[in-house]
């Protein structure tokens, strides 16, 4: 039976022996024991009652098997729902009752605080630790491993990514078997990965960039990651000399030319470094060609698109560009009023169209129809500029959006958390420069007459309802905050004001 993504990421390598995965440990799963492991937990799927369709929700640790639950979904035509470890029991149960997940399966450490919200939703729960025990894998051991992949054609979905909103409730991007395949074939040929290819992987596994940017071109193109549970420069390091490519934030950057170990001669043999998921500082691009003798290329994507404009493999990588759109990208930059298309070097939104654009928000038709236009472009909610020769270079955003270490924060979301405590009028959440995540979370509330807020306090109330990386870092108690004439919240003017909450001491 056909299965799109299945045929083409996984099937070709049936019992090849050659490494998929190389650990920290030193061991090397083969794709032959890569993809035994995926049939069986696929087998384990069906017989927890996961059928073609159904949604599967995974909050677990990296591991090699937390990776074959997005292969044994593809296999079993689910849907897969990774979410961020760092999510609170409260946050994962907004996002399973959501997508009315058929399956939760969590660390060993979670399931206490998640075997109500499985419950809640009429979810089974198993478990998966990091070391890959757990009920999951005990039903797995118990399987056959060889599986029929369900039958999936192009439109069938794949993935659900949960991406918040301006609004501060988190839409899931559906994204189908063709969004991915497409995103993943223009990649491979884009940047020239082969067989031989070993890529330094560090990212997480629960996102568009370490998921599918990273593992999907991997798999199409039959090479081995290094895969690493987190960035740890230590690791990061002892493993250049095996890798011939690596993927990652910008923060990864900043942080390996802050390392006096990372030099010329640890990433001479390093065929490409690909930068994403938030803008690269053209002084960052700058100094670590000073140090390496390497352009980074930068790219640009969403989770509603996967990647839509790259930096050229050959030609001019650009200092603070994104690149030029990938080949089956269509991409023009509008006024925001009229949706005109606007001149080169003027600033307007970035508009996509392609076979890597999603296929909507799950049970959002109308915040669906909403982002597109009506002859099918995603606006994207990015403002740009774009050369005459096609360059795109991000200039800010008309969303409502901040991106710490590569994670994107949505500040509606923690004002209602702020704005529903006592003694509080209003807040407004923004970001403000930071040196190694880009930008860092500041909140400013205006308290009640007579009221008296502390900055502890305050943030101590909302953090068991938010994860950590969404959590203020700095929390000041203003008199008012700043309006313009239609009364909307000026964040710029708060931006400026506290724009040195986390500058470097001089
Ligand atoms: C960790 N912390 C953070 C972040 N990460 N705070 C804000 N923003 C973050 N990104 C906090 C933790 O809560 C903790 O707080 C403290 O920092 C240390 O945590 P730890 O886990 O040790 O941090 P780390 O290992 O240094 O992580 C930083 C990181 C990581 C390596 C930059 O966040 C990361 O891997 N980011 C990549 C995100 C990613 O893959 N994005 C792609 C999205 P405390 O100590 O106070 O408890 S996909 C996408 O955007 C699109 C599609 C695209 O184009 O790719
Ligand atoms: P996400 O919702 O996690 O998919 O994040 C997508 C957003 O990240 C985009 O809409 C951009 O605002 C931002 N982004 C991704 N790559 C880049 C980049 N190279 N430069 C600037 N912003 C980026």
């Amino acid at each position: 039976m056909a299965n799109t993504l299945y045929d083409a990421l996984f099937a070709p390598h049936r019992g090849r022996e050659g490494p998929f995965l190389r650990l920290k440990d030193g061991r090397h799963i083969s794709y032959d024991e890569f993809l035994r492991l995926t049939a069986r937990l696929a087998n384990a799927l069906r017989a927890s009652g996961v059928a073609v369709g159904d949604r599967v929700a995974l909050q677990a640790k990296k591991s090699p098997e937390a990776l074959a639950v997005y292969a044994a979904c593809v296999a079993a035509g689910a849907v897969f729902l990774p979410l961020n470890t760092a999510y609170t029991a409260a946050e994962v149960e907004y996002f399973v009752t959501d997508a009315g997940a058929r399956l939760l399966i969590c660390d060993g450490g979670s399931a206490a605080a998640l075997a109500p919200v499985a419950t809640k939703a009429g979810a089974t729960l198993l478990t998966l630790n990091g070391d890959g025990s757990g009920t999951l894998s005990d039903l797995a051991a118990r399987q056959p491993d060889d599986f029929a992949p369900a039958e999936r054609g192009p439109g069938d979905l794949a993935a659900f990514l949960y991406t918040s909103g301006t609004t501060g409730r988190s839409k899931g991007a559906m994204l189908t078997h063709d969004n991915l395949l497409s995103n993943a074939e223009a990649l491979v040929k884009a940047w020239r990965f082969a067989g031989g290819d070993v890529l330094l992987h560090a990212l997480p596994i629960f996102h568009t960039h370490g998921l599918f940017v990273a593992t999907n071109t991997i798999l199409l193109a039959g090479g081995s990651m290094i895969f690493l549970p987190g960035l740890d420069m230590d690791d990061l390091i002892a493993a250049m000399p095996k890798a011939t490519t690596m993927m990652g934030v910008p923060t990864f950057y900043t942080r390996l030319l802050a390392d006096p170990r990372f030099d010329r001669q640890l990433a001479v043999h390093m065929r490409l470094f690909v930068s994403g998921s938030a803008p690269l500082l053209a002084e960052t691009h700058r100094d670590f060609e000073a140090r390496t003798g390497k352009k980074i290329l930068e790219r640009y994507g969403m989770t509603e698109t996967n990647m839509n404009t790259s930096n050229p493999y050959d030609g001019e990588r650009r200092a603070g560009t994104v690149g030029l759109p990938l080949p089956g990208v269509e991409l023009r930059i509008v006024d925001a009023e009229t949706g005109k298309p606007v001149a080169p070097g003027e600033v307007g939104i970035i508009e996509v169209k392609g076979r890597n654009v999603f296929k909507g928000y799950w049970n959002m038709p109308e915040k669906t129809r909403q982002e597109f236009r009506p002859d099918g472009f995603f606006i994207s909610g990015d403002l740009a500029t774009q050369s005459a020769d096609g360059y795109v270079t991000i200039v800010g955003r008309a969303k409502d959006l901040i991106i710490a270490g590569g994670y994107n924060i949505y500040p509606k979301e923690i004002e209602l958390l702020l704005d529903e405590q006592p003694g509080v009028v209003e807040s407004a959440v923004f970001g403000v420069p930071h040196p190694d995540l880009g930008e860092g979370v500041v909140a400013a509330v205006v308290a009640k007459p007579g009221a008296k807020l502390d900055e502890a306090g305050l943030l101590a109330a909302i953090a068991g309802s938010l994860a950590r990386f969404k959590q203020p870092r700095k929390l000041f108690v203003v008199d008012e905050l700043p309006r313009n004439t239609m009364g909307k919240v000026q964040k710029n003017l708060l931006r400026d004001r506290f724009k040195d909450t986390f500058a470097k001491p001089a």
